[in-house]
């Protein structure tokens, strides 16, 4: 198995494992990733990290060895192969954190992409040099990665096919913060720190900001309004209201 699925405290982490070939994904290791997430989202993990094997690559992208002599058919079928299960992971119930430990390239990259949060250590480098290959991103690097940086720099990163560095990467908003020392334990500590507070709102809010990408203002605000009441409905609200006006801290319990 090149897909590891362990249980870090309140949290799973999926490690890619394969840094003989820098954790390229190929097609048994997406069927494998699709399990892991499954089986991540079923487990009753507060959330979800995903990381490379070793210390060179979070993943160098789509096994290249896999991307010659096929057929058309073959070659839409994996791009939508490739992007259901990102999309799988994109709306897991649970939020979930790409720790970029190296190398993160096109579908490499575009993992990172589908996931809630990318936190990066400082020898990460990014990029989709699909162009490179005479290919353009297919696992949705054209599609999410806009909507993270700007079309202008989105395209400019796709056309050009170069690498960007840990700190360019923050600069743009592509990775959330970058990490010193161990990346699961920095990962495990960013997934507490979005996660303490109640699962129903941490939910609406997640929901509500997601709809900004998708829906017009108007929209989007009526999105917001009917979330923001039913977030005033549960247990949690009353036990956070009330905390306050007592002075001590509120014990959420996620209903
Ligand atoms: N696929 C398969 N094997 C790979 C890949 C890859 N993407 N990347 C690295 N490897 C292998 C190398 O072949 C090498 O194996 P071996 O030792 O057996 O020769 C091993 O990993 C180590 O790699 P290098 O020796 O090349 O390590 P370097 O440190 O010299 O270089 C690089 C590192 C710069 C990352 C280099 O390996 C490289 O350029 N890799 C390719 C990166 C790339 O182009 N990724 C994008 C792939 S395309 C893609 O992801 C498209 C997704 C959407 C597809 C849509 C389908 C329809």
């Amino acid at each position: 198995m090149a897909v590891r699925l362990s249980r870090k405290e309140e949290f799973a982490l999926v490690t890619l494992d394969r840094p003989e070939a820098l954790n390229a994904l190929s097609a048994s290791i997406l069927g494998e990733l699709a399990t892991a997430f499954d089986d991540a989202a079923a487990s009753g993990a507060r959330a979800l990290l995903v990381t490379g094997a070793g210390d060179k690559a979070f993943c160098a992208g789509a096994d290249i060895k896999e991307l010659t002599g096929r057929a058309l058919a073959d070659d839409k079928r994996a791009a939508e192969q490739g992007q259901a299960i990102f999309a799988k992971l994109d709306q897991l119930p649970i939020f979930s954190v790409a720790l970029v430990n190296g190398l993160a390239l096109g579908g490499g990259l575009e993992l990172a992409l589908a996931c809630t949060f990318r936190l990066a250590t400082r020898n990460a480098r990014m990029g989709l040099p699909e162009i490179k290959l005479g290919l353009i991103p297919g696992y949705g690097g054209t599609q999410r990665l806009p909507r993270l940086v700007g079309e202008a720099r989105a395209l400019e990163l796709i056309l050009s096919g170069r690498m960007i560095d840990a700190e360019e990467a923050l600069r743009i908003g592509l990775v959330n913060r970058l990490i010193d020392g161990d990346p699961v334990d920095g990962g495990m500590a960013f997934a507490r720190e979005m996660t303490q507070h109640g699962l129903p709102a941490l939910g609406f809010a997640r929901e509500a900001v997601r709809s900004a990408g998708a829906v017009p203002l108007a929209e989007g605000l009526k999105i917001e309004a009917q979330l923001s009441t039913l977030a005033y409905r549960t247990h949690d609200a009353e036990e956070g209201l009330r905390a306050f006006l007592e002075k001590r801290k509120p014990r959420f319990e996620d209903r």
